[in-house]
Order: structure tokens, then C-alpha cells, then sequence
């Protein structure tokens, strides 16, 4: 049974994300000594509230997986949240700024498992053999805290800032790949802001999934055939606007794109 205290700090962040209300952290408000396993607990219930309510899950997803996410938040830990129905937007669409707090977008390589993938000891190349396709995805990041101010623990507590998804239309074998080497531009109205390569998510957004598939071990679980997982940001996060036309350019997987409205 969870504690009191986790229940609250799983309400107060399900509260913040319905009401679209940003809040100062967990660490600073409910509890200062908040600890890896604790926050992991508090996701857990607000995942489960999510479920009880009747949203799906996509996949895990993985975050801070790269020097430039490590830097820009000044958190240098992967950790993993979970991805619902509710989020995804169509490649093409239109993200209501109106709908989230302060939105960000990231480019990430995403990965559609194609057998399950139980650590521990799980490498990238064990889930390479186990990846049906890869695609090119932004994610939309929207930290229920004020100006996306945590601590790594906060941030597990908050489903890794999970908001919205927009995944590419172009699913390619990831043995037609060296991923590592698959460049990327984040644009905002034609300008290209951001770039990097796969190689800057852990040396290979693979090795992202695997560092997944050890941490769910720890609690008893596993990747699952089916799931889409995101690897985590490639480079920083761009704060949006209402009116701003985003683009993700990947080498060989295409073109993802939406747009900012009211
Ligand atoms: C945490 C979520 C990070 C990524 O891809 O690194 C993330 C945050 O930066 O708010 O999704
Ligand atoms: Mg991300």
C-alpha cells in the first residue's frame, strides 16, 4: 500500500496537469527527502489513475538521455515515464497551446518493439533483435512545474513531464540503419533551431530502450511486443508558441511536423 504522502503528491500532479496549472515542486512543498523509489511510486499511481479512467498506454518512454537534455535541465539521470492514447497527435496536426501549461518540443527516434524485452543485462544490440521498425516522433514535454523547475526525482514523480506525441508516418527496419549515425533538425517556422545525431542519446538510442528494460527488471517488469517507446530527446527543448509550425527532419525516416494553435 502506498504511503499518504505519495497518494498526495500523485493527486497534486494529476491536479496540476487537468487544470493546467503549473506548481512548485514536490521537493520544495510535500516532501524535501523525496527518494528514487518514492517518486517511482507516485508515477505508478498517477499512471494507474490514468488507467482507471480508461486511457491505454502507447509505450514507456525514456528521458535525459543526452548531454544537451542533461545540461539544459541540469539533471543528469535517465529516468522513464509512461505514454497514453490520450496524447498522441496526428503527424500534420495541431497541438492546443490552451490544452498545456508551458509546452516544449523534442526530436527523438522511437522504437516499435516487436518481442518482449526482459532485463536484467539487456543490451542495445539484445533490443535491436527485438525492434520491428523505428520512426521519427516529436515529443511535446509539458513539466507540471513552474518554469520546469526539478529535481530528478520531482521530474519521476511528474511522468517524466510527459505531455503530447507526434509520431513520423515512416516506419523503417532498424537493420537498414546505423541509427547512431541518423542526423536530425528541429525547426520553428523554417528555421532550423536544434540538431544532432542518434549517437548523441547514449552513445545509441538502443542503448536508451535497454537502460529501460534494466530499470523496469528492478521492479519485476518488462518491455512489451507492441509497445512504441521513445528514446529520448536528441537535443534540447524548444519552448512553443501559439502560432509556431514545428518540423523534425530525420535522415531516412522523414518528416514529422505540427502546428501550435490556440
Ligand atoms: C523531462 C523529460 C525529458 C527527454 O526526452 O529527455 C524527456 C524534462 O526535460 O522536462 O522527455
Ligand atoms: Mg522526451
Amino acid at each position: 500500500m502506498a504511503s499518504e504522502i505519495i497518494k498526495k503528491i500523485a493527486d497534486y500532479l494529476v491536479a496540476a496537469e487537468v487544470e493546467k496549472r503549473e506548481v512548485v515542486k514536490v521537493t520544495k512543498t510535500i516532501k524535501p527527502d523525496l527518494t528514487v523509489e518514492e517518486a517511482y511510486k507516485a508515477q505508478e499511481l498517477l499512471v494507474q489513475k490514468k488507467l482507471d479512467e480508461g486511457h491505454r498506454i502507447v509505450g514507456p518512454k525514456m528521458g535525459l538521455t543526452s548531454r544537451a537534455k542533461w545540461d539544459q535541465m541540469g539533471v543528469s539521470e535517465p529516468i522513464y515515464g509512461y505514454v497514453f492514447d490520450y496524447m498522441l497527435i496526428d503527424n500534420g496536426g495541431v497541438l492546443p497551446f490552451s490544452d498545456l501549461i508551458h509546452p516544449k518540443a523534442e526530436a527523438e527516434i522511437a522504437f516499435l518493439i516487436g518481442e518482449d524485452i526482459e532485463g536484467p543485462g539487456i543490451t542495445g544490440a539484445q533490443v535491436l533483435a527485438k525492434t520491428e521498425y523505428v520512426l521519427p516522433a516529436l515529443e511535446i514535454i509539458d513539466s507540471r512545474y513552474e518554469n520546469f523547475n526539478f529535481t530528478h526525482t520531482d521530474v519521476i514523480a511528474d511522468n517524466a513531464s510527459t505531455s503530447r506525441v507526434v509520431f513520423g508516418n515512416t516506419l523503417r527496419k532498424p537493420s537498414e540503419f546505423e541509427l547512431e549515425l541518423v542526423g536530425a533538425t528541429l525547426s520553428i517556422n523554417g528555421q532550423i533551431k536544434e540538431l544532432g545525431a542518434g549517437a548523441a542519446v547514449l552513445g545509441h538510442p538502443a542503448n536508451a530502450i535497454a537502460v529501460l528494460a534494466n530499470m523496469l527488471a528492478r521492479k519485476g517488469e518488462k518491455i512489451k511486443k507492441g509497445e512504441i517507446i521513445l528514446s529520448g530527446a536528441i537535443t534540447s527543448a524548444l519552448l512553443l508558441r501559439v502560432g509556431d509550425f514545428v518540423s523534425g527532419k530525420f535522415d531516412g525516416l522523414g518528416e514529422v511536423t505540427f502546428s501550435v494553435g490556440e
